[in-house]
């Protein structure tokens, strides 16, 4: 008797757990996987030079659901499943704008095990009713989840799965559950640079590897052996950077983690990738989209693990000028200073030789060797004077005193640039590029050019709530321009600029 009233509370309380979640059991391999014929297509279109979007690119095959274009109609998506994997990271440490984001991996591991699960906000009391706050690295999770693809309209997003989700018949959100928790997580799948990319995806070219990429979308993966090739920064303290292969792979590390973040959204913010020339044992980290593809992102500290270090070349300072004259003319040698610093911790070692190798008008590069101008860091040369007109073109190489060498800009078709002019600056001479990421040639430097005030900060009312942010570059807008010709117009950022109104002829300082 009291065995079967056992029996009849057990089996009450199992029909109660299937009553409140009514989202059918689905493996992560199910919902990720992609049917290689929808593979190879991807691949085949790239080798052809078709772009891979919407319209080129369709769904050709009914069972690869989930993937990189968007879906057929809208109403393809937002299945919801209840999902079981293992927590490969505390959300708190991941940055995808204000929301929660776990990565989960199948407990069995391998190809298209892994996916990112995440809640749209970190405070509304929805969020916290799931509990994903409170998950950690190597939990074992049973979690309700909408499967979606971000961004839909690209062909390089990724399949998430998006948690908050309300018992359809309680409307109350289903809580994660969390049904063991391991000492770790799982080992990372050693994959390749090359299972994900053909040629440089930081200069662009390269193909997207579908077939042999996709299945690792969202798994935790190391590639060992590979370089830092190439890395930028930007205004508010972030990083994109680049690792190579032995064979000219290249594809973009991303900073999700915030331990691999700088800026406001970092733990450090002044943390910085390593340099250029860096050579790394092992990347570990899950594999996500990225407008050029895929990308690696690294999680914890110790998912790098630096093989040999590199000197640091910086040339994005403005104390002191790092070119001067910022606008030479045909009589002026041109003095260029980079700021070098070791990165081996090895206290023996410095920096031993840093060269300027300099092209005019796309000639070879001639190599001219820098000097220790002050402290330990600064190092100046000079590049000859240079006839009216011509394209001076450089870019620098260090090497410390173990021979371990680096290389700024990494990518030498991004070389930094100037024009040799005769007379006075115009703001095309700021404007006018010859670089493919439309960077000026005058970045950090102090110049003074002339316009006529175009707009002035009564053309833009909308924007007056931006004064709120002072400091942001989202200011009232000022703009000048001194030819009708391309290139002639300037915007003037900050609040000296406002007292400028239309029609006023101005000279600026900046
Ligand atoms: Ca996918």
């Amino acid at each position: 008797m009291r065995l079967a009233f056992f029996t009849l509370l057990i089996l009450i309380s199992t029909i109660s757990i299937a009553q409140q979640n009514p989202f059918p059991l689905k493996s992560i391999q199910e919902i990720q996987w992609v049917h290689p014929d929808s593979l190879r297509k991807a691949d085949s279109l790239q080798a052809a030079g078709v772009a891979f979007n919407e319209a080129a690119f369709p769904h050709w095959l009914e069972d690869s659901r989930y993937w990189h274009v968007p879906p057929l109609s809208s109403a393809q998506y937002g299945d919801t499943f209840t999902v079981v994997g293992i927590v490969m990271n505390k959300p708190q440490m991941y940055a995808l704008g204000n929301r929660y984001v776990v990565f989960i991996q199948d407990t069995a591991g391998g190809p298209w095990s892994g996916i990112i699960v995440l809640a749209n906000d970190t405070t509304s009391s929805n969020t916290q009713a799931t509990g994903i706050q409170v998950l950690d690295t190597g939990m074992v999770v049973k979690l309700v989840g909408r499967v979606e693809e971000f961004p839909a309209s690209s062909s390089t997003g990724y399949t998430e799965l998006f948690t908050v989700i309300p018992d359809p018949q309680t409307g109350q959100i289903i809580p994660i559950e969390v049904i063991d928790w391991k000492p770790q997580r799982p080992d990372p799948v050693e994959v390749r640079v090359s299972d994900f990319v053909s040629g440089n995806a930081s200069t662009g070219g390269h193909k997207i590897n579908f077939s042999t990429g996709e299945q690792w979308e969202d798994v935790y993966v190391v590639i060992k052996n590979v370089s830092v090739v190439n890395r930028s920064g930007t205004v508010g303290g972030r990083w994109t950077w680049w690792i190579g292969d032995d064979s000219g792979n290249v594809m973009q590390v991303y900073d999700g983690s915030r331990y691999f973040r700088g800026g406001s959204g970092g733990f450090d913010p002044n943390w910085t990738p390593p340099p250029i020339g860096t050579k790394l044992e092992y990347i570990r980290g899950v594999i996500v989209g990225v407008a050029s593809g895929y990308a690696i992102t690294p999680l914890y500290p110790g998912d790098v693990k630096i093989l040999s270090y590199a000197p640091e070349i910086n040339h994005a300072f403005t104390t002191p000028q790092k070119r001067e004259p910022a606008k030479p003319t045909s009589t002026d040698p041109v003095k260029v200073r980079a700021i070098v610093k070791k990165t081996d911790p090895d206290p023996s070692v410095n920096v031993d030789t840093v060269k300027i190798l300099y092209s005019v008008n796309y000639g070879p590069f001639n190599e001219l060797l820098m000097s220790k101008i002050s402290g330990d860091t600064l190092w100046e040369g000079t590049i000859p004077a240079q006839p009216n007109g011509s394209l001076v073109r450089y870019f620098f190489k260090a090497v410390d005193s173990k021979g371990q060498s680096s290389q700024l800009p990494g990518d030498t078709s991004n070389a930094y640039f100037y024009f040799v002019k005769d007379g006075e600056l115009r703001i095309k001479d700021l404007q006018y590029t010859i670089l493919n990421n439309g960077n000026t040639g005058f970045w950090d430097l102090r110049v003074t050019v002339r316009g006529i005030v175009t707009a002035d900060t009564s053309d833009f009312p909308n924007e007056s709530s931006l004064l709120l942010n002072p400091g942001s570059k989202d200011q009232l807008r000022v703009y000048i321009q001194d030819d009708t010709s391309a290139w002639s117009g300037i915007r003037l950022y900050g609040t000296k600029s406002y007292v400028a109104k239309r029609g006023d002829s101005v000279e600026v300082i900046g």
